[in-house]
């Protein structure tokens, strides 16, 4: 397929690159840290979105070393910033069965030199559901090298209250579906409810994404839900534009 082909020469072509989204302590508007996330800048067709070229990179297993790229190069920025923001990076299923997976990231810590404590890893349930007893030694060896796991886009899986009794994560990401409208419909207010008792149940904090407007902000306040992001908090963009924090450039 020609993409795969494309896929393949994008990175040495360097027409990857990330942008970052801020994830903000509810309660004070302060910053926590970033997401990043990647993006195309394709010869001929422009932006292509990663909506569109990842599961293409997932089917085609390129997606091991994009995703490689991806993680050095949010680890070797981050470590620059003059402030010890966390950087999380979203991982892939393919990534997660890598068998190398654990050892790489350990790799790109020691050659970076970013605190481990500063890397969290975003999973998504149906990362999880391939191989479980693979996916569960990976977990714990990411851990001991003391990188955080958060569980991503939590509430559209299978079976997320099993997943998450199975693997020791340490934070719940609300998906965005469940944050659209929350302070204005009784039954997303609810099921965010329910997560957020959860979360503080287990121990774990939870991110609500896809937060869009000051009144889901205002529930989600109301409701003690720690942390934030999305759109109303700040849109993903290159670091520049959070040079206050971060001193880049
Ligand atoms: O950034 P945007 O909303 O366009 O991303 C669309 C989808 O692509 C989201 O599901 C997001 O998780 C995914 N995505 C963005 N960056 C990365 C990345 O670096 N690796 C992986 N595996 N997925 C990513
Ligand atoms: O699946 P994941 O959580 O990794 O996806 C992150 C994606 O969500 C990014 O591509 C980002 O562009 C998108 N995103 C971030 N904030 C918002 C938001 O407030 N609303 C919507 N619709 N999408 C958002
Ligand atoms: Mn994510
Ligand atoms: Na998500």
């Amino acid at each position: 397929r020609v993409m795969e082909h494309e896929l393949r020469q994008a990175i040495a072509r360097d027409e990857f690159y990330l942008v970052y989204q801020p994830q903000k302590e509810i309660s004070s508007g302060k910053m926590l840290g970033f997401e990043a996330l990647i993006r195309w800048q394709h010869p001929e067709h422009g932006e292509v979105s990663p909506a569109m070229f990842i599961p293409v990179a997932e089917d085609s297993g390129v997606i091991v070393q994009i995703g490689e790229w991806v993680l050095a190069t949010a680890c070797q920025e981050a470590a620059g910033w003059k402030n010890p923001l966390s950087v999380a990076v979203n991982v892939s299923a393919v990534q997660l069965h890598n068998p190398h997976f654990s050892r790489k990231v350990h790799e790109v810590l020691v050659h970076t030199g970013l605190a481990p404590g500063r890397l969290e890893l975003e999973i998504t349930e149906t990362a999880l559901v391939k191989d479980m007893p693979r996916a569960l030694a990976t977990l714990r060896q990411i851990k001991a090298l003391g990188v955080r796991v958060a569980m991503d886009d939590f509430g559209t899986g299978y079976s997320s209250l099993s997943n998450l009794r199975a693997f020791p994560f340490d934070k719940i990401k609300i998906d965005g579906s469940f944050i659209k409208s929350v302070d204005t419909n009784g039954q997303v207010a609810a099921i965010v409810r329910a997560v957020l008792g959860l979360g503080r149940g287990l121990g774990l904090p939870v991110l609500a994404e896809g937060v869009e407007t000051l009144g889901e902000l205002k529930f989600l306040d109301a409701e003690d839900c720690q942390i934030g992001q999305g759109f109303y908090l700040g849109k993903p963009g290159p670091i520049e534009m959070f040079s206050e924090l971060t001193g880049v450039p």
